[in-house]
């Protein structure tokens, strides 16, 4: 008989957590070294040659960011997990990994501004080509695959505009066409959205947002095949070296095990101010997925569990406008980040997507009016309160 699976806050707790057999510690504990003791010549030997398991020195594995990985694996529903030291870490890790000079790289049209600024130091300095696309339109998907296409890379939904792709679509394409498939699905997590189920190869993250979800930590993590994974444990993870450390990986171990009740109550949150936002007279638009004006909304039910905690708006004017607004919150931050208990507000065009050039910023959907909240998990009459201060 096939063994039932485990519910996903069952496995956020349990997952690969095994209690420490010399002092029945349920936690983890940070195993806070930076390298391990051998028995013997011969069993560091038999260990760098990869003929025993074991723990060799912490960049090449640690047994509290194992359990992170174990439990990410689990989360994702895929066979294996690599930590990095930030999203950042994880996302060029894979495409370093995945990727050779003369090849080309096809992005969604809206990408995170530093995954952006990876791109273009890769197509300078390493030959690396890269081209944008609206993946809302599989047609357009498929007219910019090339011939030497072998990478495509998308956020769903994409920071800070929240445009989607049709998961089970691209990952169809990205196969025909014998490229593979990573999702950035950062704003999502695996509690809303599971690439790997609808067909992508690998999935990463920036853990320093909802994954901690408590604003103290910077990870990053990606999932995959075992044998992918193993591979890039032994090249861009052990040779590029962004390592995640044991004490981030002990506070992301923790932050899972309440992840499903934080994103039930973000996105409760979020809808709540969405509506409200779609109201007030000085929002010319509001983009949320779970708004039944949403253009992809009808894509969001069959993709997504719930539609997140971020919520992006515009408002008439630009920049100097914004800052009437944002300058006036008393409770909520002006901080860039997200899915953190703490609602935080921040302009795309200054802040996270600044190193965008603006007629590629533009192209992307993103105006000076743009606001993007990250809408935390205080009371949502609070946050309400504090954006009808705002937009007072
Ligand atoms: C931000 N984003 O405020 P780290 N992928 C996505 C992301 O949003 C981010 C990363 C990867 C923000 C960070 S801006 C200076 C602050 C979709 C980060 C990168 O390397 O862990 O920061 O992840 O939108």
């Amino acid at each position: 008989m096939k063994k039932k699976q485990k519910g996903f806050s069952t496995l956020a707790i349990h997952a690969g957590q095994i209690v420490e057999p010399q002092t029945g510690s349920l936690t983890t504990p940070i195993y806070q070294t930076s390298t391990f003791v051998f028995d013997s010549l011969e069993d560091g030997a038999q260990k760098f040659a990869g003929e025993k398991p074991g723990y060799i020195y912490s960049r090449l594995g640690n047994p509290t960011v194992a359990l992170f990985e174990q439990k990410m694996a689990a989360l994702e529903n895929g066979e294996a997990a690599l930590a990095f030291s930030s999203g950042m870490g994880a996302i060029s890790a894979l495409m370093i990994g995945l990727i050779k000079s003369g090849e080309h790289i096809l992005c969604s049209r809206g990408l995170y501004g530093c995954a952006y600024g990876l791109l273009v130091m890769l197509k300078e300095r390493f030959g690396v080509e890269f081209s944008l696309v609206d993946m809302r339109d599989e047609q357009q998907v498929a007219n910019a695959i090339q011939p030497n296409t072998r990478l495509i890379y998308i956020e769903t939904p994409i920071n800070p505009t929240l445009e989607m792709a049709d998961l089970r679509k691209i990952s169809k394409l990205a196969k025909q066409h014998n490229a593979k498939l990573i999702v950035d699905n950062t704003f999502m997590t695996p509690y809303l959205q599971r690439p790997l189920e609808m067909g992508a190869d690998f999935v990463v993250h920036s853990a320093t947002k909802y994954i901690g979800g408590h604003g103290d930590l910077i990870a990053g993590v990606a999932v995959g095949s075992k044998r992918e994974m193993d591979r890039l444990r032994q090249t861009t993870l052990k040779d590029v070296g962004s390592a995640l450390g044991p004490n981030e990986a002990f506070l992301l171990n923790r932050g899972l095990k309440t992840l499903s009740i934080r994103m039930d109550r973000h996105c409760a949150n979020a809808l709540e101010v969405a509506k409200f936002l779609e109201k007030h007279p000085r929002v010319k638009s509001v983009y949320y997925p779970g708004l039944a004006t949403f253009r992809q909304y009808e894509l969001g039910c069959r993709q997504l569990n719930d539609f997140g905690g971020l919520v992006s708006f515009e408002i008439e004017g630009g920049t100097t406008q914004v800052a009437e607004i944002i300058n006036q919150l008393k409770m909520i931050k002006i901080a860039v980040s997200l899915g953190d208990a703490d609602s935080l507000i921040q302009h795309p065009a200054t802040m996270t997507h600044a190193v965008v050039p603006p007629e590629v910023r533009a192209a992307m959907g993103i105006s000076d009016g743009l606001i993007r909240l990250s809408v935390g998990i205080e009371d949502v009459e609070d946050i309400i309160d504090d954006l009808n201060l705002g937009l007072k």
